[in-house]
């Protein structure tokens, strides 16, 4: 590195290794900065890391998400931005070794990567043509300061006066670094003061007309090993498709019924919340739940009856779905049979277990419909339900290869003893959950290794459209063992044993736990 004492102080033709690397850097962190700095001002989504990972999300392969539904769960947009920041990282490296000798090459990608944030940002539909300014000017700073600090590092011969040290270049850079990551926190400052916590935090009590009856005093069995009947809030599974958790003010957000009706109906949070509010216990079930998976929770949702917002509406004959969109992009088709039967419960919902939505859930409103996979009717942040037919629109599941009907199948889930567990040989206890939404479960079997059918003891039922705990024993020698269940609906039917993957309408198959006895 150190020039010859004797030598006259050597022209440097190229970057060093290290101040090429560090100089991708610096562009990457001032074009993340600078774009989430003015997202905040034009639409959170605008923020060019956010729109690119939803792009990637919404542009993967079928295949693809659904291994990343399987494997990774709702961890799977946390292991997507790591993944995204590394190979970011890795372009910015990139960017800084091509550009070496001149800042052209590295500004070149810098630029491709701009259009690829300016392009992901153009195709949302939740943020309006001025958001197109936070990764434009990211991208613009980005360039401006790569070629700027290249030129500091390496000046072009016969411009020596404007050359720094090394010392004075990292100095800059770093500065740059420094002051641009202040605007990111800052944009995240911004962003959250108009953000929906504030605003689901001045709802205050919802009080339904109709309250949901009180659960009966055995309507689980937590204390032998099934899950608690309500699935508190915070327990409560989820599935976003959307990077970052929408954010709608109650004030703001307006639903609006159009399509296939006599007359077009929009909807404001007061007009919701002015009517009298009913409240069902509702399970709600994910399509991609495997066998004995857990994507699956119970809750008190406080809302309106559905049918009577479309009835005034006016639905048409010949309308075939509900096609309702959320305000991420989100679309979801739902039957329209099944969303204008009165006897059906489904609900708009402002409410559950006693609060207001919880962002994560949907807040302001969310749809809620029993006995149909949350897919194909459980739109949250909705904002749009349109009447038509299903040629006309395809929801985006349905895009992704998943089924168009995706009714609930009768399942049932072992919950305790756990898989692998080790209990005391004798009598051992089996407890667990089964669910045949809006049909009802009728009986649950088990059955230790290859022996007898033994029915459970199921807890009462709470209503139809929520699922049913369990428990039994089995006379367990010492060594090892395989417990199945089985769970038989109100309509007579017994679930398959025939093994199907979620895709493309559910799974299906007996769920079985080993453990040992000792
Ligand atoms: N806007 C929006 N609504 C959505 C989804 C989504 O990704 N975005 N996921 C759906 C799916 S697949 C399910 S199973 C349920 C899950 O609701 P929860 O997250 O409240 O449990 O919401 C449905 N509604
Ligand atoms: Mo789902």
């Amino acid at each position: 590195m150190s020039a010859l004492k004797q030598a006259p102080p050597a022209v440097p033709t190229r970057l060093s290794l290290a101040m090429a690397t560090f100089l991708g850097l610096v562009a990457l962190i001032t074009a993340l900065g600078v774009g989430h700095l003015l997202a905040a001002f034009v639409g959170y989504q605008a923020s060019p890391f956010v729109a690119v990972a939803d792009f990637v999300i919404a542009h993967s392969p079928h295949p693809v998400v659904v291994w990343a539904e399987r494997t990774l769960g709702t961890a799977d947009k946390t292991v997507l931005r790591i993944g995204l920041a590394v190979v970011l990282v890795g372009f910015a490296v990139l960017a800084g070794q091509l550009s070496r000798r001149r800042p052209l090459p590295g500004q070149v990608l810098v630029a491709v990567l701009g259009i690829a944030g300016i392009v992901a940002v153009y195709q949302r539909t939740d943020v309006g043509q001025l958001a197109l300014l936070a990764p434009v000017l990211a991208m613009a700073a980005a360039l401006l300061v790569f070629g700027w600090l290249h030129g500091r590092a390496l000046p072009v011969t016969g411009a020596e006066a404007t050359g720094l040290t090394r010392r004075q270049v990292l100095q800059r850079g770093a500065g740059v670094a420094v002051g641009t990551g202040v605007a990111a926190v800052v944009g995240e400052v911004v962003a959250g003061s108009g953000n929906a916590a504030g605003s689901r935090a001045a709802i205050g009590p919802l009080v339904p007309a109709r309250k949901a009856p009180p659960l009966p005093p055995d309507a689980d069995f937590v204390k032998l090993g099934s899950p608690p009947f309500i699935t508190p809030n915070k327990d409560f599974y989820r599935i976003d498709t959307a990077f970052v958790v929408p954010q709608v003010r109650a004030e703001e957000w307006q639903l609006k019924i159009h399509g296939m009706v006599d007359k077009e109906v929009t909807l404001s949070y007061a007009d919701i919340r002015n009517r009298p509010l009913v409240e069902r216990t509702v399970t709600l079930t994910c399509v991609s739940n495997e066998i004995g998976g857990d994507l699956i929770s119970t809750a008190n949702f406080i809302g309106v009856d559905l049918s009577e917002l479309l009835d005034e509406a006016g639905v048409r004959h010949g309308a075939q779905q509900m096609y309702a969109t959320s305000v991420d992009g989100f679309t979801c088709g739902t039957p329209a049979n099944v969303a204008l039967d009165p006897e059906r419960g489904a609900m708009l919902a402002i409410g559950m277990n006693g609060e207001p939505l919880p962002v994560e859930h949907g807040f302001p409103a969310r749809i809620v419909i029993p006995g149909l996979y949350g897919f194909v009717s459980a739109t949250k942040w909705v904002t749009d339900l349109e009447f038509t037919t299903w040629d006309e629109r395809q929801s985006y599941w349905l895009q992704r290869g998943w089924a168009e009907q995706a009714p609930i199948k009768t399942e049932s889930r072992i919950d305790t003893p756990a898989a692998g567990a080790s209990v005391a040989a004798g009598t051992v206890r089996i407890a667990g959950t089964a669910w045949a939404q809006h049909v009802g479960i009728q009986r649950v079997e088990v059955r230790l290794d290859q022996g007898p059918w033994q029915q459970a003891t199921l807890s009462a039922e709470v209503n139809k459209d929520t699922w049913r705990m369990w428990w039994a024993e089995v006379p367990a020698p010492s060594g090892g063992h395989t417990v199945t269940v089985r769970a038989t609906d109100q309509s007579g039917y017994t679930q398959t044993d025939h093994p199907a993957d979620p895709v493309p309408d559910g799974a299906s198959g007996w769920h079985s736990v080993s453990f040992t006895a000792r």
